[in-house]
């Protein structure tokens, strides 16, 4: 009864904090102190201290913002299709989001992690994960574009991901929602999940140099919801800890079902362990299906393939894999502290923060400190065994954890919206700021590393409600950016995000910028369709199937009028930019096109498939202004009827 009273009172928070975040608190505004304007100001002309990569959401793309400004860059388009970068668009990217199912050309970006070396972001790649159709996704941070997408087989809701260890030798991802596992085996009643419903855990292997990465191994567990994960580091590199809720097992009505328990769990997994095992020949092989796609900077084209397989180990088949500890009540993220020794639940339903110690957690497993009974094979670890202490009522709705440089942490709450700063070592609550309002993620620059930078804090809402002008009934998500350098937190800009942020990295400007490509030498371009220059550009027939090789350059395109186009024909424009100025693109575009649009960037060739539904002239031009004379940058085709006798012309 008392837990019961608990939870709706929980519940009840949550509506009211919600209801009372429609009216703009007094003194909202007055929470920036005087300098703030400064501290953020990157003067005209100069660069900010950090690239700030945040997930877009159900965008399905990731932002590129500066920080302390504020200030948008880009786009990379990751699951979605973008009309801005053409991408899903052209023949070359369209492989890129090709699954199991099929062509897909959406999906909810939740999570961005680094590429580490040594605990640190390297700043190489970023990692994202898709929710939905489960995938993973490698962004390449010298082209700022996707470079590789794996499809995520046995999972369901990819949300537990992508996390890496130490040196990234592994991604991580694991299944949000317990399913039954791939195959022809699936097809069982929804009634039956305590038997047939699996978590699988997922360890992507990265190639240190690379960077391309394919699934490993996958761990198989019981029917456990895994919500968020962190990996050891320091001294508990080795070791990955996973937040679980529904240990209930439910499979309806999860709201109230999944909220039973006074404890659900988190999962460490000794990954050393499961890696020697795994290289041991001790798992089995599984029929699955998962898609591989590939960008190829040198044809400046994609590749996509279906893999056939994939190895799985079963935890319940080993002693010293797995063990749960038990964590209150729902948690959401879990994280670990830069030494590696304290690792931190967030129960969303808890009315305390829980520290666990991971020297306590090695004597509990060595000394088989654990309840009597296990969960689904697994030993639980004894609560108190493990644990370090609790912060007392830190607020309410606990979610997210991260970290500075000088032993305090910092934990988003979502029904009290704020953040909540408080020191490891005494539990003991140091500062809180309100955010505007009920902040999901935070990010602290570094705050998952070793050695976080500290300095900058940034808080990613769920809610605007009245901090910018009224846009209908949408309202953009925003970010509020805080000044950590002190005792108390200092608030110091709001910015609008893309789609609904999760969780995002910051990475010191200096370890990217001077990597970034500049240009693509036409020379090394491989693209089966080149024309490197307007003596190869020329319009081809085979059949049905017609290749136009086309080139741009200030401000026209050759060939620009093209005659002897039939209906029935599929058209190939294989454009090629031939210019050899840093960022000087031509787009393309052509009336009717399904596929509508190209960027293409010089040096680069990109294609747009066309299918005329009709006959006539149909204009194409230039979509990105790249001269004086942008306007003028345009051609016309004629489309005749099948089997005209108007002759090929260009
Ligand atoms: Cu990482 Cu936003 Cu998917 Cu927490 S979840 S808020
Ligand atoms: S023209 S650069 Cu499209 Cu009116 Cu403006
Ligand atoms: Cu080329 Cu505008």
């Amino acid at each position: 009864m008392k837990r019961r009273k608990h939870l709706l009172w929980l519940l009840a928070a949550m509506v009211v904090s919600i209801s009372f975040s429609a009216c703009k608190p007094r003194g909202a505004g007055s929470a920036v102190t005087g300098n703030a304007a400064a501290r953020t100001y990157v003067p005209p002309g100069q660069y900010d201290e950090f690239y700030n990569f945040v997930s877009g959401g159900f965008s399905g793309q990731m932002s590129v913002y500066g920080l302390p400004s504020g200030r948008l860059f880009r786009v990379i388009p990751v699951f979605s299709v973008d009309p801005e970068k053409g991408w899903g668009f052209s023949e070359e990217t369209k492989p890129m989001l090709e699954t199991s199912h099929g062509f897909i050309p959406w999906d909810d970006l939740h999570h961005i992690e680094a590429s580490f070396t040594d605990g640190m972001p390297d700043g190489k790649w970023m990692f994202a994960n898709s929710n939905n159709t489960p995938r993973l996704a490698r962004i390449d941070l010298a082209t700022h574009r996707t470079a590789e997408i794996i499809e995520i087989p046995n999972t369901g809701g990819n949300h537990c991901s992508p996390f890496t260890t130490e040196n990234s030798e592994y991604v991580i991802a694991a299944t949000r929602f317990s399913v039954p596992p791939d195959g022809p085996g699936g097809d069982v009643p929804i009634s039956s999940y305590k038997e047939n419903f699996k978590g699988h855990i997922s360890f992507v292997r990265v190639d240190k140099e690379t960077g391309e990465f394919d699934i490993a191994f996958q761990l198989k567990t019981p029917g456990l919801n895994f919500d968020l994960s962190s990996a050891g580091k320091g001294k508990s590199n080795g070791w990955l800890f996973l937040s679980c809720y529904n240990s209930e097992q439910a499979h309806t009505l999860l709201e109230v079902s999944a909220s039973q328990n006074d404890k659900d769990f988190i999962l460490a997994i000794n990954w050393k362990k499961a890696e020697e095992y795994f290289k041991a020949g001790r798992g089995t092989k599984q029929a699955v299906r998962y898609a591989h796609n590939k960008y190829n900077e040198e044809t400046h084209s994609a590749t996509s393939e279906i893999k056939t397989e994939v190895t799985v180990l079963d935890v319940a088949d080993f002693e010293d894999l797995a063990y749960l500890i038990p964590c209150p009540k729902s948690p959401h993220g879990t994280d670990v502290n830069p030494t590696g020794e304290y690792i931190i639940g967030s129960g969303k339903l808890a009315a305390l923060i829980p520290v666990f110690s991971f020297d306590k957690l090695q004597n509990a497993i060595a000394n088989k400190d654990f309840e009597a009974e296990q969960y689904g094979g697994i030993p639980v670890v004894k609560y108190e065994s493990a644990l370090h202490g609790e912060v007392e009522k830190p607020g309410l709705g606990p979610l997210h954890t991260e970290f500075d440089d000088k032993g305090n942490a910092y934990t988003s709450f979502f029904v009290s919206s704020e953040i909540v700063k408080w020191n490891i070592e005494k539990l003991e609550v140091i500062d809180r700021q309100p955010t505007y309002y009920s902040v999901g993620h935070l990010m602290v620059a570094g705050g998952n590393s070793k050695k976080p930078y500290g300095k900058y804090l940034v808080a990613y809402n769920k809610i605007t409600k009245d901090r910018f002008l009224p846009t209908g009934p949408e309202l953009c998500h925003a970010a509020q950016l805080f000044d950590i350098s002190g005792e108390k937190m200092e608030l110091l800009l709001d910015f609008p995000t893309i789609g609904e942020p999760h969780y995002a990295q910051a990475v010191p400007a200096d370890l990217i910028k001077d990597r970034s490509v500049k240009i693509y030498d036409i020379n090394a371009n491989k693209h089966p369709y080149i024309a490197k220059g307007e003596s190869e550009a020329r319009v081809e027939r085979n059949g049905n199937t017609v290749h136009v090789y086309l080139t741009t350059i200030r401000s026209h395109f050759t060939p620009d009028n093209i005659e002897g186009i039939q209906l029935g024909d599929e058209v190939y424009f294989h454009v090629t930019n031939i210019e050899q100025d840093w960022d000087m693109p031509h787009g393309f575009a052509i009336k009717g096109a399904g596929n509508s649009e190209l960027l293409v960037m010089p040096g680069e060739t990109q294609t747009l498939k066309w299918v005329p539904d009709r006959t006539g002239i149909f204009p194409m031009y230039c979509t990105d202004f790249c001269s004086a004379l942008h306007q003028e940058m345009s051609g016309y085709v004629r489309v005749s009827p099948k089997g005209s006798n108007v002759q090929l012309a260009f």
